[in-house]
């Protein structure tokens, strides 16, 4: 019943940052998680399943696997086990435990004590007015959501949010389900994450996602590594640029923080990993101010174009950008005018350390740019994107071989949209979908997450269902966010483990437990498998392979449906029951509906699966021209006011998003604390600031309105100047709602302005 486990209190001690990542202490850490959560037989059984061919897919990140034959026997990192090890947990929450818990003595209690106390198992209902959740059957709880949707106005009053970890074919139903309903109410975790890259590269190439391969990763002469951390969030990433790094090329790293993964990596996998120096990993490291890539961008351009204009003919690809993209002549007159005193400015940077880019460009062939939420989640995150792609099409580097690689989060976060999972689905597929199931598609797009709190907050959504995430705490605003859930007449949360998107209830709130990726999934046809597809549009099948944690559980598509089944009535023509009994039906009508997915049951069967196709890759661009775009881009920076710092919200090196699973940032050196903010040292001293004060984080914006998260523990760390760090969801609470990224209204998680308060040291 957890009665063992308590709420962490900061206890900080600080050790210098670490210089490299992975090796030795990264394996053992894992397996001590591991022998914490589970028996010794049981860590076996997860750990030799993660990321074979017949087992299942790391529930952690999208990055993708090697081929089949190039499988090493233990195909996951250390951050992968900790996240299976998590799903795989022995302890319970059951029944005794809601009865013995009010939920607002829960909401009292921390995220990770929260998520401590295992796996759930067995539905819950709170009754409007109860203070407590209480069991409730499976089919009453199908019963009240079905009379809440059907009682709404309007569809449009329900809202039906998805994280990345939901696989291919509930994602398919959910949409289904929603559209079959009336709404294109469908917000994701997407809206917080890669939605800007989406929106970019739409836009400018005509398909949201990367182009580029593992494969192209290892044969690169220049990878470029944007605002990401994978020796935490992406760690076997570490090994594919240790691989270009052995094939000859080179890696150029910019962050605000000199991220450890970026540094050097020691290989767990390799003999000489454990013993040697390891390899190091960024040839150039940028130390960027926030928000400073798009200037860094459009230098870099600009350099490229005055060596052209120097010596025509030798530098861009003239005849890649003649035959396949248009808007170049706007594009390189705007280029030619970024003035370099601005981007020293933005970027914190020297000329010297740009043109030693540019140098290396100048050598390099296959140029590849891998970015994550250092640039998603700032006001700016469309335009720098935009730029990135103007920097790659200027040398023809956008093909096969070279290109764009948004590296995505959760691991089938890109394969929930290509499923239908978005509030603005293309015409095309609304029309396939309809076609496919003889019905009309509603055609108004419909609410993301910040629109979805918006109209919970204004009283225009009345039903909110979660599958997967924890929607609570991984968008802004909390204070707005907790009083727009709490005004809902119904609350649905699909989950594996408990978690504070539990505790903030509407009138009525129900939990439904269900399987994670590691379980066996058994329905009237027998053992079913799921399927995912990772950042690179590598498609395959995941099989779960323990007993599930409890027998109550139900699987995400049996739970969407009975849930259609229900509210739709038994006139409704799709044959829901034939979905549950067999996945594979889902999949025969995903094959009609989605490109790319033409015969998909026989295709996903083989190891590996396959990959979906890119059009960029043979130089089709389905943008509205038909070709790639170059854009104009206005120069944009962060500029704070006088005594205030640009702070970003991240993760720690034991959390997974809004879970922390411990309280420790290992190769940041921060430990038994997440109440840290980190600063550059110039900063604490031009702030009349000293190292560990105790401060309150204030954040300001445009209407006057301030957000305070209090009692931060001040820490002098190497981030660049103005650019102070701390930990996501602690920090939720300093993004304003209308916070949010121009084009792609993602929250600006990496974009706060604060200052930093002092108060009285509790200690
Ligand atoms: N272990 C673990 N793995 C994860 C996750 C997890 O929580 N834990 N989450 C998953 C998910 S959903 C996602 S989306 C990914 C996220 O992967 P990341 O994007 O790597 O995650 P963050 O911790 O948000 O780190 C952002 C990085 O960008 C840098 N940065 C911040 N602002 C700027 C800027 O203005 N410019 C530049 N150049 N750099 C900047 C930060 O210093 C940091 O290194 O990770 C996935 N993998
Ligand atoms: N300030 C700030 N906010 C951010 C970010 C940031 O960098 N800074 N990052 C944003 C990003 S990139 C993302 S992706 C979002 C993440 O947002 P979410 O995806 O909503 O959050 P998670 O923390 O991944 O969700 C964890 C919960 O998922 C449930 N779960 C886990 N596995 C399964 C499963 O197999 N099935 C089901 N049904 N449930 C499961 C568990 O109950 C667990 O408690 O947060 C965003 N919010
Ligand atoms: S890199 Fe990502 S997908 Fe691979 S094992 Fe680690 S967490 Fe899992
Ligand atoms: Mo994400």
């Amino acid at each position: 019943m957890g009665s063992s486990i308590e709420d962490p209190t900061d206890q900080l001690t600080v050790t210098p940052p670490k210089e490299w990542a992975a090796g030795v202490p990264a394996v053992v850490h894992a397996i001590q998680y591991s022998l914490r959560e589970n028996s010794a037989r049981r860590t076996a059984l997860t750990l030799l399943n993660i990321n074979q061919t017949k087992g299942f897919d790391c529930p952690g990140c999208a990055w993708p696997e090697p081929a089949p034959g190039k499988r090493h026997k233990n195909e996951y990192c250390e951050n992968g086990a900790k996240h299976i090890n998590d799903e795989a947990t022995t302890r319970r929450v059951t029944a005794d435990f809601f009865r013995e818990h009010s939920i607002a003595e829960l909401d009292g209690h921390s995220d990770y004590w929260l998520n401590q106390q295992g796996r759930l198992t067995e539905p819950m209902v709170k009754r409007p007015g109860a203070t407590h959740y209480e069991p409730v059957d499976w089919d009453e709880a199908f019963d009240i959501m079905a009379r809440e949707l059907r009682a709404l106005a309007s569809p449009d009053e329900a809202l039906f949010y998805t994280s990345g970890r939901l696989n291919n074919e509930a994602a398919f139903l959910l949409q289904l389900f929603a559209r079959v309903l009336g709404t294109n109410n469908l917000p994701d975790c997407s809206n917080m994450c890669h939605e800007s890259s989406g929106f970019a590269l739409g836009e400018t190439l005509g398909i949201g996602k990367g182009n580029v391969t593992l494969d192209d990763i290892h044969h690169a002469d220049l990878v470029f590594v944007v605002g990401q951390n994978p020796g935490t969030n992406h760690p076997r990433m570490l090994s594919a640029l240790e691989e270009t790094k052995d094939n000859g090329g080179s890696v150029v790293a910019v962050n605000t923080l000199p991220e450890a993964g970026l540094m050097r990596f020691k290989n767990p996998q390799q003999v000489g990993g454990v013993i040697g120096r390891g390899t190091a990993i960024a040839d150039q490291f940028l130390h960027i101010r926030a928000g400073g890539d798009l200037a860094l961008f459009q230098a870099l351009n600009r350099l490229l174009l005055e060596a052209e204009d120097a010596a025509p003919g030798t530098v861009l690809d003239q005849d890649y950008i003649a035959a396949n993209t248009v808007g170049f002549e706007a594009f390189a007159d705007g280029a030619r005018t970024v003035a370099w005193e601005d981007v020293l400015k933005a970027t914190g940077l020297s000329r010297a350390e740009i043109e030693e880019v540019h140098r290396r460009v100048l050598g390099a062939r296959n140029v590849i740019v891998c970015w994550a939420m250092g640039l998603t989640q700032h006001k700016h995150g469309v335009p720098t994107i935009r730029e990135v792609v103007n920097f790659l099409l200027l040398r023809g580097n956008v093909r096969p071989g070279a290109g764009v690689c948004p590296v995505r989060g959760h691991s089938n976060v890109q394969g929930d949209r290509t499923m239908g999972v978005w509030e603005q689905m293309p015409q095309s597929f609304l029309d396939a979908l309809g076609k496919e199931f003889g019905f009309t598609a509603p055609t108004r797009h419909g609410l993301d997450s910040v629109g979805a709190i918006r109209a919970m907050r204004d009283g225009a959504a009345k039903v909110f269902v979660g599958l997967a995430g924890n929607f609570v705490r991984a968008t802004p605003d909390s204070e707005v966010t907790e009083a727009a859930l709490r005004r809902c007449s119904l609350t649905v949360q699909v989950s594996t483990k408990l978690n504070r998107s539990h505790t903030v209830c509407g009138e009525t709130a129900l939990i439904l437990p269900t399987l994670g990726r590691s379980d066996r999934d058994v329905q009237a046809t027998g053992e079913q498998f799921v399927t995912v597809e990772d950042s690179m549009s590598e498609v395959h099948a995941s099989r779960g392979r323990l007993a599930p944690a409890s027998p109550h559980l139900l699987s995400e598509v049996a739970i969407l449906c009975r849930l259609a089944r229900r509210t739709l009535g038994k006139e409704d023509p799709i044959a829901w029951e034939d979905f549950e009994a067999d996945y594979g039906t889902v999949r025969d009508h995903i094959s009609r509906v989605v490109p790319g997915f033409e015969d998909f049951n026989a295709r996903v069967d083989r190891p590996g699966g396959f990959a979906l196709p890119n059009p960029v890759n043979s130089a089709v661009f389905p943008t509205r021209s038909g070709k790639a775009q170059f854009s104009l881009n206005e120069f944009t920076m962060l500029e704070p006011p006088p005594g205030h710092l640009v702070l970003q919200s991240l993760r720690s090196h034991d959390q997974w998003n809004t879970i922390p699973y411990a309280m420790n940032d290992r190769y940041r050196g921060i430990h038994n604390a997440r109440r840290v903010v980190l600063v550059n040292p110039e900063d604490i001293t031009e702030l009349g600031l000293t190292d560990r004060q105790s401060v309150d984080l204030v954040s300001i914006w445009h209407d006057g309105t301030e957000r305070r998260a209090a009692g931060f523990c001040v820490v002098s760390y190497p981030t660049s100047r103005g650019s102070a760090a701390s930990y996501y969801p602690e920090t939720n609470v300093l993004v304003p709602l209308d916070s949010v990224a121009d084009i792609s209204n993602t929250p600006t998680s990496k974009g706060i302005i604060v200052r930093l308060e002092p108060v009285a040291d509790a200690h």
